[in-house]
């Protein structure tokens, strides 16, 4: 299997697995991903994703010998109908989505990781916008996200010159959450997982809504995205939950609706 999609407690578990390739993505990979990232949307018991990759690497982006091989997809269908819509779903899927960078991530790979919510790095974890070395601009949402997490002229200069950040670069930068021991990163990022999955989800879900939404609002229209989310937060379950839990001075019980 080159994806492993596996579930517990709350939690749906993506592991790529192709590390003799750096789990680089060819059309297999990004089919199993679409797949399995439709099956954690549509199960109501995942109320978090986790994705990691196995092996030595996060994921070295796409596999260059499919991308140059004669009977291979070509370059439009590649980023149209494998990346496009994996980082559409990442964003669109209306629960935390935490990833753990347990090495290299490259080219359409580092993209992927800067879709997800929460990112964690492993200590030795390094993200590289590689696709000025081979000819290619950057894809997998990379010209949208990079730029605005660590501002206009830092992108430019990181997705120029395919220079590696290492973690602890990155975590200076903003690009990720917090850095982990390699040999902790998988026990600390997943607990975070299955914490996040025992949380108010449809309120987590809003919140990602009302993220997204504000990558083109103005302010006025921001405002109106937060009361009516709001709105909808307070009809919840989990809002009656969390009051009830504080004013009896006890821990809530979510469910995640
Ligand atoms: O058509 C299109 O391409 C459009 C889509 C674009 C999206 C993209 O993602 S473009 C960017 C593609 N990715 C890259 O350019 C990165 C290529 N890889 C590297 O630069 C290096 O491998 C790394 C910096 C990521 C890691 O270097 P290192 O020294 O730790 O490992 P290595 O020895 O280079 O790689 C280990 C093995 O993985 C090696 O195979 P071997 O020699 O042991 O049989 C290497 O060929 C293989 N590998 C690594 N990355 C890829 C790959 N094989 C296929 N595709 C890869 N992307």
């Amino acid at each position: 299997m080159t994806i492993n999609l596996s579930k517990e407690a709350g939690v749906a578990k993506i592991i790529l697995n192709r590390p003799d390739v750096l789990n680089s993505f060819n059309k297999e990979v990004a089919m199993a991903m679409q797949d399995a990232l439709k099956d954690c949307d549509r199960d109501p018991e995942v109320r978090a994703i986790f994705l990691t990759g196995e092996g030595r690497a996060f994921c070295a982006g796409q596999d260059l010998a499919e991308a140059i091989a004669a009977d291979g997809p070509t370059l439009n269908s590649i980023v149209r109908d494998h990346y496009n819509p994996i980082i559409s779903q990442l964003r669109g899927i209306e629960k935390p989505i935490i990833c753990a960078v347990n090495g290299v991530a490259a080219g359409a790979g580092a993209n992927i990781a800067l879709a997800c919510d929460i990112i964690f790095a492993g200590t030795s974890a390094s993200f590289i916008q590689a696709f000025s070395k081979i000819g290619l601009i950057p894809d997998s949402g990379g010209t949208f996200f990079l730029p605005r997490i660590v501002g206009f002229q830092r992108a430019t200069a990181l997705m120029m010159l395919g220079d590696k950040l290492k973690a602890a670069e990155a975590f200076n930068m903003g690009l990720v959450y917090k850095v982990i021991d390699d040999d902790k990163l998988l026990e600390v990022s997943f607990e975070c997982a299955k914490s996040m999955a025992k949380m108010p989800t449809k309120g987590l879900g809003y919140t990602k809504r009302a993220l997204n939404l504000s990558l083109f609002n103005n302010l006025d229209d921001q405002l109106d995205v937060e009361e009516n989310l709001q709105t909808m937060a307070g009809k919840t379950h989990d809002y009656q939950e969390g009051v009830n839990a504080f004013l009896q001075k006890r821990l809530p019980d979510f469910k995640g609706n």
